[in-house]
C-alpha cells in the first residue's frame, strides 16, 4: 500500500486521495501512487469514474522542487498525466488551496476540474526559472487561449477560482465546505449524464484564431522585454505557447520537454531554486525555536516624518496598525504626513486602493510633536538622520518615557546598536529595524539583534516582519551590517576603476549587464550626488566631490555623473570624462584599458570574500541569508541566485584565485577572508557551513 495515495470508494465512485503534508507536492511517492491509483480503478468494472482529491491544506502544489537537479525518479510527471488523461474511465480533479505548477498540470489532465471558490490556479514555473514541463504549455492555451495562457505562464501569479470558471480552467465552482462530496456529486452527474471523456489536448477553437500570426507573440515579447531582461524562462514559455498554437500536439510536448529540461539543468533554474529555499530557510533562527513566545504589538511610534519614517508608518498602517509619528518641528510632519498622504492617493488613481482605503490608512496615523506620546506604544522605531549623538540621546529620553516591555528599535543603516542599547536601562528590548528605501516598497527588512536582546524581541520584530509582507532577515552587529557592509567593497573598486581607466557608464554597463537595474553610478546620480556633501567641507579629491562642487548633483539638477534630458534618460558627459581624466593625472595614475572582466571581478568578488568574513564573524547566520539581502534589498539578479551562491557557481577557488591575484597588484584589501581559504581548502563551499 502506498504511504500517501489511497484509493477508497463510494458506491460506483472511486476516490485517489493524496496525503502528502505539508503542500501535496508531487514527489515520486505521490506519482506512483496515482499511477496505481488510475490502473486499479480502471481495472475494477464497478468502479465508473474517479475523483483526484488531495487533503490537507491544498491540492497539489506542483512538482516536488527538492527532486530538481537530483536523478530522475520513475514515474515522471508527463507520464503520469498521460496516464490520467488515457484512463477510460473520467477522472475529475477536485480542487482547494494551491494548485500549481505540476499540481495544475494533472488537473488540466484530468477530464473535469471542479473547486471551492478560495481556490487558486497557477503557474509559478517561470519564478523557478522553469516552464510548465508536464503538458502545462499545451493544454492551457488551449483552454483559454494563447494570450491568457503568455500572461499566466510568464508572470507566475495565480489566478482565483472564479476567474479559472470564466476562462474554462474550472468546470464547476462548489460549495466550500465539502469538497470531497461534492466532487463525488459532479462525479455521479459526469456518470449518469454519459458525458464525454473530455481531453483537453483534443481541443482547437482558442488557438485556432492565433494559428499562423507570429505577431501576436512578438507583441507580447515586446510589450515585456523589461520584466524579462536576462531571464532565459519568459521566452522559453513563450516559444512553447507559440508551438501549442501552430504545432501539433504531440511536436509541442517534445518542444515543451527539450525547454523544460535545458531549464532544469541550467544555472538560472539552480540559482532561482536556491533562493525559494532560502527565502523559506530566512525565518528559521538556530537559537529561536518557532514556539519563542512573542509581545503584543498592538500600537507603534515612529520617530522621524522624513522619507524613511513617513514609508515605515505606511507599512503598519497597511497592516491595520495605529501609528504614532514624532516630529521636532510641525512643518515638518505637516510635509511628512502630506508626502504619505499622496503616497497612497497615487496608488488610489492607479486603481490598487480605493479612497475609502486612503482615509482608513491616514485615520491610523497621528502626528505629534512630543515624544511624550509615544509612552502607550508597544514598538517605537527611532528613524532619524544618521548621527551617533542623535540617537543615543533619543533612546535615552525614549527609555524614560516608553512603557516597560515597549521594544525600542532604530532604523540606523551603519551604527553600533549595542551602543545605542546601552543608553537604556532595558537593552534586552532594543534593537535594529533596518528598512530599505523606499520602506513602503521594498521587502527587504534587516532585524539587528544586540548583543543583549532578549530572544522573544527577536522573535516579535521577525514575525512583525512577516505581518507587513516585508522578508526579514536576522543579522548581528557590525558597521553596515550585511548589506551595506558588502556594497563598501564593490563601492570602492567602483571609483578606483574610474580612475586606473574605466569610466562610470563602463562600470555601469557591466552591472547592468550582469543583472543589475543599475550601475553604482547611475544610481548615485538618482540617489543625488550631494548626499552628505556640504561645499564647507569639500575637499574636491573626488570624481563625485568634483561634481558637486560643479552643482552637478545627479538627476535632480540634469546632471551628475551623465548629463540628462528632459525625460531623465542619461547621456554620458565628455564633461566627465575629462573630470575624471585630470583626476587621475593629478593623483599621477597612468590611466590604462580595463577588461568588462576586471570590473566584474573586482566589484563583485570582493562583495563574496566580504560576505565571507560576515559568515566567519557570526553576523550573518547562513550564506543564503546573505544572498536575500541582497536580492531583495539591492536589486542582485534573482537569476543569479544573490553573491554567495554565484560565488559557489563560479567556483570558489576560481575567486579565491581572483582575490590573491588582485591582491598581489593592489594590496590587502583583496586579501582573501580565512573562511574562503579554508572552505577551498577542504573542497567545500558556504552551504557546508
Ligand atoms: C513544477 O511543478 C514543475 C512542473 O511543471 C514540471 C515537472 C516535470 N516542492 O511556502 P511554504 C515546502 S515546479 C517541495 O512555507 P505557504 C516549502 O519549502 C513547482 N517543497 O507554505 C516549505 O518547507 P519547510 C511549481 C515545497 O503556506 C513547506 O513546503 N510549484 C513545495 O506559505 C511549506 O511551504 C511551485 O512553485 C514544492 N513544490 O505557501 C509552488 N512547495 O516548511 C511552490 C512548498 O521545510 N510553493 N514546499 O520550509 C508555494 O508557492 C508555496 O509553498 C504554497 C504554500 C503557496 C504552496
Amino acid at each position: 500500500m502506498n504511504p500517501v495515495v489511497e484509493l477508497r470508494r463510494d458506491g460506483e465512485i472511486a476516490v485517489l486521495a493524496v496525503n502528502s503534508p505539508p503542500v501535496n507536492a508531487l514527489s515520486a511517492q505521490v506519482r506512483e501512487g496515482i499511477v496505481e491509483g488510475i490502473r486499479q480503478a480502471g481495472a475494477d468494472a464497478s468502479v465508473k469514474a474517479v475523483v483526484l482529491h488531495c487533503e490537507g491544506r491544498t491540492f497539489f502544489a506542483g512538482a516536488d522542487i527538492s527532486e530538481f537537479g537530483k536523478p530522475p525518479k520513475q514515474p515522471m510527471l508527463p507520464e503520469v498525466v498521460d496516464f490520467i488523461e488515457a484512463s477510460s474511465k473520467p477522472v475529475i480533479a477536485a480542487l482547494h488551496g494551491t494548485a500549481l505548477g505540476g499540481g495544475l498540470e494533472t488537473a488540466l489532465a484530468c477530464h473535469y476540474r471542479v473547486a471551492v471558490p478560495s481556490a487558486k490556479c497557477g503557474f509559478p514555473e517561470v519564478k523557478l526559472g522553469l516552464l510548465p514541463g508536464a503538458g502545462g504549455t499545451q493544454r492551457l492555451p488551449r483552454l483559454v487561449g494563447p494570450e491568457r495562457a503568455m500572461e499566466m505562464v510568464t508572470s507566475g501569479s495565480p489566478i482565483s477560482a472564479k476567474a479559472a470558471k470564466e476562462m474554462g480552467i474550472v468546470d464547476e465552482l462548489v460549495d466550500e465546505s465539502d469538497l470531497l462530496a461534492s466532487a463525488i456529486a459532479f462525479a455521479r452527474k459526469v456518470v449518469a449524464e454519459n458525458r464525454p471523456l473530455k481531453k483537453v489536448r483534443d481541443l482547437d477553437d482558442k488557438i485556432a484564431a492565433a494559428r499562423g500570426k507570429p505577431e501576436i507573440f512578438d507583441a507580447f515579447r515586446k510589450a515585456n522585454a523589461r520584466k524579462f531582461r536576462g531571464f532565459q524562462a519568459p521566452e522559453y514559455n513563450v516559444r512553447c505557447i507559440e508551438a501549442a498554437v501552430n504545432q501539433p500536439f504531440d511536436e509541442g510536448i517534445r518542444l515543451e520537454r527539450q525547454l523544460f529540461q535545458e531549464l532544469v539543468s541550467g544555472e538560472q533554474s539552480a540559482a532561482q531554486r536556491h533562493v525559494f529555499f532560502a527565502e523559506r530557510q530566512v525565518w528559521k533562527i538556530p537559537d529561536i525555536s518557532d514556539d519563542t513566545p512573542t509581545l503584543p504589538v498592538k500600537k507603534v511610534g515612529v520617530i522621524g516624518a522624513g522619507t524613511m519614517g513617513g514609508g515605515i508608518s505606511m507599512n503598519f498602517a497597511n497592516a491595520g496598525l495605529p501609528v504614532t509619528i514624532v516630529e521636532a518641528k510641525p512643518e515638518a510632519l505637516e510635509r511628512g504626513l502630506g508626502v504619505i498622504r499622496r503616497n497612497y492617493e497615487s496608488t488610489a488613481k492607479k486603481g490598487r486602493m480605493s479612497m475609502e482605503d486612503v482615509e482608513r490608512r491616514m485615520g491610523l496615523l497621528t502626528g505629534s510633536l512630543k515624544l511624550e506620546d509615544l509612552a502607550d506604544c508597544d514598538l517605537i522605531i527611532e528613524a532619524v538622520f544618521e548621527n551617533m549623538a542623535i540617537k543615543k540621546e533619543i533612546f535615552s529620553k525614549l527609555d524614560a518615557i516608553a512603557k516597560p516591555g515597549a521594544i525600542l528599535a532604530s532604523n540606523t543603516s551603519y551604527l553600533n546598536v549595542n551602543e545605542i542599547a546601552a543608553m537604556t536601562k532595558r537593552p534586552e528590548y532594543v534593537l535594529g529595524m533596518h528598512f530599505f528605501s523606499p520602506a513602503n516598497i521594498m521587502r527587504l527588512l534587516e532585524v539587528v539583534r544586540g548583543e543583549k536582546t532578549d530572544k522573544r524581541v527577536v522573535a516579535t520584530a521577525m514575525q512583525l516582519g512577516r505581518q507587513i509582507g516585508k522578508i526579514a532577515v536576522l543579522v548581528g552587529v557590525c558597521h553596515g551590517f550585511v548589506g551595506n557592509r558588502m556594497l563598501e567593497p564593490r563601492q570602492r573598486e567602483a571609483n578606483r576603476l574610474i580612475l586606473e581607466g574605466a569610466m562610470p557608464w563602463d562600470v555601469d554597463r557591466v552591472l547592468y549587464e550582469f543583472g543589475f537595474p543599475m550601475g553604482p553610478f547611475a544610481m548615485a546620480d538618482l540617489a543625488g550626488l550631494d548626499i552628505g556633501w556640504s561645499r564647507e567641507t569639500s575637499k574636491g579629491e573626488t570624481a563625485r566631490e568634483i561634481l558637486c562642487e560643479q552643482d552637478r548633483r545627479g538627476q535632480k539638477t540634469g546632471a551628475g555623473f551623465y548629463d540628462y534630458d528632459e525625460n531623465r534618460n542619461a547621456k554620458p558627459s565628455k564633461l566627465v570624462e575629462q573630470i575624471i581624466l585630470d583626476l587621475s593625472a593629478k593623483k599621477g595614475i597612468t590611466r590604462r584599458e580595463i577588461s568588462d572582466q576586471e570590473i566584474l571581478e573586482r566589484c563583485v568578488y570582493t562583495m563574496i570574500n566580504e560576505g565571507a568574513k560576515i559568515l566567519e564573524e557570526g553576523i550573518a547566520i547562513r550564506s543564503s541569508d546573505i544572498d536575500i539581502v541582497w536580492i531583495n534589498g539591492y536589486g542582485w539578479p534573482v537569476y543569479r541566485g544573490g553573491p554567495m551562491f554565484y560565488g559557489e557557481q563560479v567556483g570558489l577557488g576560481k575567486v579565491l584565485d581572483r582575490l590573491r591575484a588582485y591582491e598581489a597588484k593592489f594590496g590587502a584589501d583583496f586579501k582573501p577572508a580565512a573562511l574562503l581559504e579554508r572552505l577551498v581548502a577542504e573542497g567545500k563551499g558556504f552551504r557546508d557551513l
